[in-house]
């Protein structure tokens, strides 16, 4: 029940991030997809008139546009287009682009551009604006058949979908045909309304890491991307860990990664433009301290300012539950360029992300409360003041709806100490057992009612 729970969820997010079809999750390894409804439907069934029926859609593997069918208005006519990815059937080749479109006066879709990629499989697919026109150019992250992701831009026009080449300035030849990344996004971080590229990668030769910046410029009426800025970043980096880009503090753009430092800690960098230089900043790299988590909480917007925030995390102490697992407190900052920790805490809270929910730590909670949590859907909540641990102070359990309606007829109206419900959605129904220590000190059902967020 609870693994569809989670499933559920995730396709709800899937769909409401790259509006993809229900019917088509999950069919990356059949040999015919599934049909989709409505739009999804129609350009299906237009690819099945184009392609015959043994194609096989393909999904990139990371980034925001998870669908084999993404969509973006390329052209500026104010109606969408169709990127569709697929492997043909008689083609044991790498994977392949379709743009589809369909006319105002036939409603019909139709592949207007078809194309062999530059890899086996689509690693990530961004829909920057590079020339500022208002309309999606297309850049594809391709993964090579050697492993690596290299990148291809394209834009399109008057029914062309043309290639636009990514070039760096290179000492030995020009040029260089293709560049690698491990983390690649696009985002206006000079604030000129045109869309840059942020290209994030290990150099193998002298092992040092660095932030390239791609911009969009034309000689004689030819397009491409080139590397107009770099930034080198801490020696000590050994790999990355995923990007995110946006708007990260008032009037600020750019974007987090995720990186390695010999450890199996991530720690967190942050590339922004200075604007006094003209030139890529890292303002993280001062610090004495990186910022540092080992949960799987990537940047996000918490609190719904529509400014990105980034987590640090520190282990729970731990005590002796059965099958019990660890916890971390997490505490999400913004990022605050004035003050000298370049940090602000927003929210401080335990993550359970597999269990749908987050227990925001309230400021007197962080110095009494520790939190463990067993395999059985029940998070623990003790005292501990720092180095002995107390008492169980309430533990929050995860029932089903129909355990929860068999626990409600079975427990006494007059029973002081019970379950007590503080949320409920379609599937479960979140439970809390507060102790009379908890009472002794002050914590409420309504504090802790209140400290629970559903995670969407
Ligand atoms: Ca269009
Ligand atoms: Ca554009
Ligand atoms: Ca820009
Ligand atoms: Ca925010």
């Amino acid at each position: 029940m609870k693994k569809l729970t989670l499933l559920l969820a995730m396709c709800f997010v899937v769909l409401s991030l790259s509006g993809c079809q229900f019917s088509n999750l999950d069919s990356d390894n059949l040999m015919r997809p599934p049909k989709a409804s409505g739009d999804g439907q129609a350009i299906q069934e237009a690819l099945d008139r184009a392609l015959g029926s043994g194609y096989v859609l393909r999904y990139p593997r990371n980034g925001i546009h998870r669908s084999a069918i993404v969509r973006a208005d390329f052209d500026g006519d104010e109606i969408d287009e169709a990127v569709v990815f697929y492997r043909a059937a008689t083609d044991a080749g790498g994977t392949r682009i379709a743009l589809m479109d369909k006319t105002e006066e036939t409603d019909v879709w139709t592949v207007v551009y078809n194309s062999k990629g530059d890899g086996s499989e689509v690693e990530r697919v961004i829909l920057p604006d590079f020339d500022g026109d208002g309309s999606a150019e297309l850049v594809i992250g391709w993964k090579t058949y050697t492993g690596s992701n290299i990148i291809a831009a394209y834009i399109y026009s008057e029914g062309q979908l043309t290639s636009v080449p990514v070039t760096e300035p290179t000492s030995a030849f020009g040029v260089s045909s293709s560049i690698s990344y491990s983390e690649l996004e696009a985002i206006d971080i000079d604030g000129d309304k045109r869309d840059e590229l942020l290209i994030a990668s290990i150099d193998n030769i002298n092992g040092l890491s660095s932030v390239k910046m791609a911009e969009y410029l034309t000689v004689s009426g030819a397009g491409s991307l080139g590397v107009s800025g770099e930034i080198t970043l801490d020696s000590s980096i050994t790999g990355f860990s995923g990007s995110v880009s946006g708007q990260i503090a008032p009037e600020v753009y750019g974007m987090y990664l995720g990186s390695y430092r010999g450890t199996a800690k991530i720690t967190t960098d942050l590339i922004v433009w200075d604007k006094d230089k003209a030139a890529l900043a890292a303002p993280f790299m001062t610090l004495k301290e990186p910022f540092v988590r080992s949960g799987d909480t990537s940047p996000q917007d918490i609190d719904g300012d529509g400014m990105i925030e980034f987590s640090s995390d520190v282990e729970m102490p731990s005590f002796s539950v059965e099958n019990g697992e660890k916890l971390y407190l997490t505490t999400w900052l913004g990022y605050s360029p004035d003050s000298e920790a370049l940090a602000e805490k927003k929210q401080t809270r335990i993550e359970l992300p597999d269990k749908g929910y987050a227990i925001s730590f309230a400021e007197e909670w962080v110095s009494k409360v520790t939190a463990q949590r067993n395999n059985d859907d029940e998070v623990y909540f003790y005292s501990y003041n720092g180095e002995v641990l107390g008492d169980e102070l309430f533990r929050i359990k995860t029932f089903s709806v129909e355990e929860w309606d068999e626990i409600e007829s079975e427990q006494d109206e007059e029973i002081e100490y019970k379950y007590r419900a503080i949320h409920t959605d379609s599937y479960s129904v979140f439970a809390v057992l507060i102790s009379a220590r908890a009472q002794s000190e002050g914590i409420t059902y309504a504090e802790i009612e209140k400290s629970f967020m559903p995670l969407e």
